[in-house]
């Protein structure tokens, strides 16, 4: 890649770090960024874009220089993900399931990036582009052309074709969290505001109450571009990082996710801090309000909120500690003292974020609010916020219909976990065809080996995590349970092939055991980040409003099966390591397992969509202890309830709103191939006897495989948090690659074509 690199790529994504005239550049660009009106084209020209690949760090750049267009050519992948013709030989037509197979690798091969892995969009929430693009305006960050263009572009394909407003995610309805920001955003990258998409966009925004009725995070970021005053926002004191570990309420004990939001969130409200005046914001003023700016009562609308942004109301205790906070605490005995105290520890832990993550960052929203506070701190040229800057670009995709923001940066280690596992489920990893592919996919899953726990792990509140993988890539490095397993599966399953080296020696396979064994909860099952440091009742302190299950770790299925799963396969390799320890563990999780499936048979699931999703992790659970249809209730169960929701036509289908509402939703638009592959798996994890029912999903897949082996892109597969999808686009390969191969090998004499 290097010489690619080197050969004339777009100044603007070059890393920063790297330039001897940085200074010097950066500050000619902030005065000029300020000054002049943000460039912005149609559309660029879409052959010129690339996917940098270093070892598994993503970005998108666009070559704008004929030269290095010649020397860096656009690869298979690249075209693919921009939806440019591929021209991928027709192979012949599979006549069973195990030449459908083939197909399918035959083309997912040449997704495979340089360094082995496979990478894919990771879109869906709306409200990541608006942290990323706002964080840059009010850090005076240039944008490059080329990158407002085709953020326009997403955003306008993106816009509800009705009402023209955007939604918590790209299938959800209009909301005033996802029209407020998206609006803000395409100001912000040039969009007049007289442009007809925006003036369809701001009536909709005015109908549903303006900007005084989005939701906390919305009103934040608008409240930093000096767009809404501060009292709008309810109150995220950074004190509250001060309180004893032994506080029930202390930050430490909640979710990754929300206290590495919340850190940033409360060192900027409690400063204040505002973004220097533009021509921009004061029209932004007048266009995302219904009132008159300058008449707005802004303590009062602290609470306001759309209901159709109001999915988490927030409860009477958390209302009533705002109000104490606002009304006594924060004009009465917040010394001056103490807000510095609180500022200066929360910005310690901003830091060592950093330092952790190479400011990378856990995921899309803490990054870009974290580059606000230490440009805050530390001011526009600090090291810090321009290796901050440089690594935004690793949170961007771009795609057919424009640049859009990824929900972490990349999909890395999961879905190559999957891919080998898909091979292996086929009883492929022998055949020498797939060994490169493997290969390469192996030393990947090698080189991202987390080698390390974090430096002062537990002064910021860290997780054990040596010998870990993350679900993207050990910069990110935060270790989560299913992540490693499924990363250790597949290094384990290739390592003990025939003629695959062993890179990862015994002791740094213990390593991610043990790591692992640090994830059980009292009740048997397994989170995600963290074993829950507290328990369900701190939701009452979800002051999020548009996300449900935040505020801490719960026990997930998926997570506890992908545990289990990865322990049995360990303990037949190595049967003397902490023998006990995996054999209780493993009792104890199934053991959970039980005590969440829900009346109707299936189980909920959080990261999938929903009971389908669960409900296939649960069964191999069950499976892997050698329960199933024929000797389990809780097996038999499962199956009935997925039986019962397979469709005329064999397949499954399953609807986002199922895991907003905790009910079985079908969807609208008839069956999923992705489904339809969770549900077979499942059936046949638990050797559900009535072969039809599977056949049936079996040629479902097979007939959606088009002639160059790929399928094509169905609903939304993912969800987080209950109300928020987000898009996992390799699972129509591996998922369908894995079902397909467990049929062809667990019934080798049977036919579906
Ligand atoms: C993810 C992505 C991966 C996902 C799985 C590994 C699939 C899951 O089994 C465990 C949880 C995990 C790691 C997960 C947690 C929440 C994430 C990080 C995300 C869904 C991707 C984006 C989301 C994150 C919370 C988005 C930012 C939004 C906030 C509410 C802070």
């Amino acid at each position: 890649m290097g010489k690619k690199d080197a050969a004339g790529v777009s100044s603007d994504t070059q890393p920063l770090l790297e330039k001897s005239s940085t200074k010097k550049r950066l500050s000619f660009d902030l005065t000029d960024h300020v000054a002049k009106r943000q460039r912005i084209e149609e559309r660029t020209d879409h052959t010129r874009w690339r996917m940098r690949d270093d070892k598994g760090r993503q970005s998108w750049v666009y070559l704008e220089d004929d030269q290095a267009l010649q020397d860096w050519p656009q690869s298979f992948a690249d075209k693919y993900f921009l939806g440019l013709p591929v021209n991928a030989p027709d192979l012949p037509k599979p006549t069973n399931p195990l030449d459908a197979v083939r197909n399918g690798l035959e083309f997912f091969e040449k997704l495979q990036l340089p360094s082995g892995h496979w990478g894919c969009e990771y879109g869906g929430p709306m409200f990541l582009l608006p942290c990323i693009v706002i964080a840059w305006y009010v850090t005076k960050t240039p944008i490059p052309w080329y990158y407002a263009t085709e953020i326009k572009n997403y955003l306008f394909a993106r816009a509800n074709p009705e009402d023209g407003g955007w939604g918590l995610h790209i299938e959800g309805e209009t909301s005033v969290f996802g029209t407020s920001l998206n609006y803000t955003v395409l100001r912000i990258v040039g969009v007049d505001a007289d442009h007809p998409v925006m003036v369809k966009a701001r009536a909709t925004l005015h109908k549903m109450g303006g900007a005084t009725h989005a939701p906390h995070w919305a009103k934040w970021w608008l409240a930093v571009m000096g767009v809404a005053q501060w009292d709008i926002v309810n109150p995220t004191p950074p004190e509250l990082w001060l309180l004893p570990d032994w506080v029930p309420i202390a930050p430490w004990r909640w979710w990754i996710h929300i206290r590495q939001v919340f850190l940033p969130m409360s060192y900027l409200w409690s400063k204040r801090w505002q973004a220097e005046e533009t021509e921009l914001i004061r029209s932004l003023r007048q266009e995302l309000f219904v009132e008159d700016w300058a008449k707005i009562n802004w303590a009062s609308h602290r609470n306001t909120i759309n209901p159709r942004d109001n999915y988490h109301p927030k409860t009477w205790v958390l209302n009533t500690v705002n109000w104490c906070l606002v009304n006594i605490w924060n004009p009465v005995l917040r010394t001056q003292a103490i807000a510095k105290k609180g500022e200066e520890w929360a910005m310690k832990l901003i830091e060592m974020e950093n330092e952790n993550t190479d400011h990378a960052d856990l995921a899309t929203v803490s990054g870009p609010m974290n580059t606000v506070c230490l440009y805050v701190k530390e001011g526009p040229d600090s090291y810090a916020v321009r290796r901050h800057r440089e690594r935004a670009h690793e949170f961007l995709w771009m795609k057919d219909e424009g640049l859009l923001a990824n929900g972490t940066n990349g999909v890395q280690c999961w879905d190559t976990a999957f891919a080998i596992q898909a091979v292996m489920d086929a009883g492929l990893t022998e055949d020498p065809r797939w060994r490169p592919m493997l290969m390469k996919a192996l030393e990947f899953l090698d080189d991202q080996q987390i080698r390390e726990n974090v430096k002062d792990q537990d002064k910021c509140y860290r997780q054990q995590r040596k010998g870990g993988w993350a679900f993207s890539n050990k910069d990110q490095g935060y270790a989560v349970s299913d992540c490693v397993s499924e990363a250790l599966k597949s290094v384990i399953i290739l390592q003990k092939t025939p003629g695959f080296p062993t890179l990862i020696d015994d002791r740094r396979i213990f390593d991610a055991i043990d790591t692992l064994l640090t994830y059980q909860n009292p009740s048997g099952g397994c989170s995600s980040y963290e074993p829950p440091r507290a328990g369900t009742w701190m939701e009452v302190l979800n002051a999020a409003e548009v996300f449900g299950n935040i505020m801490v770790e719960y026990e997930y299925p998926e997570c506890t099966t992908a545990v289990v799963t990865a322990l049995s396969l360990f303990r037949k390799h190595w049967p003397e390591y902490r023998t006990k320890e995996i054999e209780r563990f493993i009792e104890r999780a199934v053991k959970w397992i039980k005590t969440a499936q829900k009346p109707h048979g299936g189980w909920y699931g959080s990261w999938g969509i929903c009971f389908t999703y669960a409900t296939m992790f649960a069964l191999e659970s069950l499976a892997s202890i050698g329960e199933t249809y024929k000797n389990s209730d809780y097996a038999k169960r499962g199956c009935d309830f997925l039986i019962s929701k397979q469709r005329e036509d064999g397949g499954w289908s399953e609807h986002y709103r199922a895991c907003e509402t905790g009910e079985y939703i079908e969807h609208p638009s008839g069956s999923q191939v992705v489904m339809t592959a969770w549900a077979v798996i499942a059936l046949m994890k638990a050797d559900y006897p009535n072969l039809e029912h599977i056949k049936k999903g079996i040629k479902l897949i097979m007939d959606r495989q088009q002639s160059n082996g790929e399928w094509l892109q169905e609903a939304i597969e993912g969800v987080f948090n209950k109300s928020c999808m987000i898009s996992y686009p390799n699972y129509k390969f591996t998922f369908t690659l894995k079902a397909l191969g467990m049929f062809a090998r667990k019934y080798p004499n049977e036919t579906v074509v």
